[in-house]
């Protein structure tokens, strides 16, 4: 069949609209109509080129919510009319990583997927005869995609698309981070380094788990309205304090119990390591830095209990969490609504990515 989709023909160019040729979902895999997309800082990084797993001709976007329309044989978890979210971070509950509960990095398709590709080491996508590159399993900004069952959340059916397509990335990184990785306890308090899309989902995540303080540190002071809103209980502009790590330490009596770095820049790394409380306090890594970047701090820093680590999509479970996350949103829990910021058609996507880098909008949503 033909679709309309986003096609990203090489790094640094914008993306053009154009009717795709789609290959129906072979055994064990789902058509997906997408009903709305947000635009993540991953989607640019992507197609910046400073992905080293950036492929081109693809079709970015990983940020989606939609409807089943067709199953490939042996399909049983979904159905056509189903309401579902795309999982970058499959969940096939049979792989050794799914069945560690230490974490949730299913990797039963990880090869396949990592270069662009279906399973069975094909791609579904087409344009005049030349095959284009999926991505991060997903590839939402398309009208339709095909995804490995293992990669689709079913999720209740009066959810509104619109908004619960930021909870196919952003919000649960955020929130899950606090939740299922860290589990930061009632009382605690927290630091979180940027307050983007990530980070106010951070914010949100450590009000839902009872912390103490909630402390931002962004540069950016027009980001203060929306994080006080979303729980922030205290500001540090890094700018205007001569150390930020002594502003914090200062700040909690003693150093933050956990950190969130929601930037993806090494130097606020160590600063979040370093800003933790002596003997327990704990940093989780979020951000993503740049390709061939190292962090560092003196190992003195984790000697006296300090511990360092990362999170990916907020530690989730597709398949079990995401449903979840979206019941959350609907009892009122979360707010997602105020973190929407812009709307816009497939056409005018590029204006999407442009919003983004003017730092204009937390998310900005694609409607199909
Ligand atoms: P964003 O640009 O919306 O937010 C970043 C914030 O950091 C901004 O408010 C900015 O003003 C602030 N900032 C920039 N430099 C700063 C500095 N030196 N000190 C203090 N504040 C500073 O980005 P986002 O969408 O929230 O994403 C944040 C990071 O999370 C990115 O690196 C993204 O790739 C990553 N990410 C990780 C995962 C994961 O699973 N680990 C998932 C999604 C996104
Ligand atoms: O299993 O090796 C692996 C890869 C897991 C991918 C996790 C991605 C998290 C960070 C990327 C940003 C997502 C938008
Ligand atoms: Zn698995």
């Amino acid at each position: 069949m033909k679709t309309r989709a986003a096609v990203a023909f090489g790094a640094g160019k914008p993306l053009e609209v154009v009717d795709v040729d789609l290959q129906g979902p072979k055994a064990g895999e789902v058509m997906i109509e997408l009903k709305a997309t947000g635009i993540c800082h991953t989607d640019a990084f992507t197609l910046s080129g400073d992905d080293p797993e950036g492929e081109f001709p693809a079709i970015l976007g990983h940020e989606g919510a939609g409807i089943v329309v067709e199953v490939g044989a042996g399909v049983t978890s979904v159905k056509p009319g189903d309401t579902v979210i795309p999982l970058y971070t499959p969940e096939c509950r049979g792989c050794e990583y799914c069945l560690n509960p230490k974490t949730n990095l299913c990797q039963a398709i990880r090869t396949t997927q990592g270069q662009g590709l279906m399973p069975d080491g094909t791609s579904r996508f087409s344009l005049d005869g030349q095959p284009l590159k999926h991505y991060m399993g997903c590839s939402t900004f398309a009208n339709h995609t095909v995804l490995p069952e293992i990669a689709v959340a079913k999720i209740r059916d009066d959810a509104p698309f619109d908004k619960v397509c930021y909870i196919g990335c952003g919000v649960t990184t955020g929130v899950g981070a606090v939740i299922f990785d860290a589990k930061v306890e009632p009382g605690s308090n927290v630091v979180v380094f940027g307050l983007g899309g990530i980070g106010l989902n951070v914010i949100q995540g450590a009000r839902i788990a009872g912390a103490n303080q909630i402390i931002g540190v962004d540069i950016n002071p027009s980001k203060v309205e929306l994080a006080r809103k979303f729980g922030m209980t205290g500001f540090i502009n890094p700018k205007e304090v001569p150390d930020v790590v002594e502003a914090i330490v200062e700040m909690t009596k003693g150093g933050a119990d956990y950190s969130f770095e929601c930037i993806g820049n090494v130097n606020t790394m160590r600063q979040a390591l370093e800003c933790c409380h002596k003997g327990w306090g704990e940093s989780i890594i979020i951000g993503v830095a740049g390709a061939g970047q190292e962090i560092s701090t003196r190992p003195f820093q984790l000697v006296t209990g300090r511990v360092w680590r990362g999170s990916a999509f907020g530690g989730a479970r597709g398949r079990t969490d995401v449903p979840k996350i979206v019941d959350w949103y609907m009892d009122g829990k979360i707010n997602i609504d105020d973190l929407i910021t812009h709307t816009m058609p497939l056409d005018d996507i590029n204006k999407g990515f442009d919003l983004m880098h003017a730092g204009e909008s937390i998310r900005s949503v694609v409607l199909y």
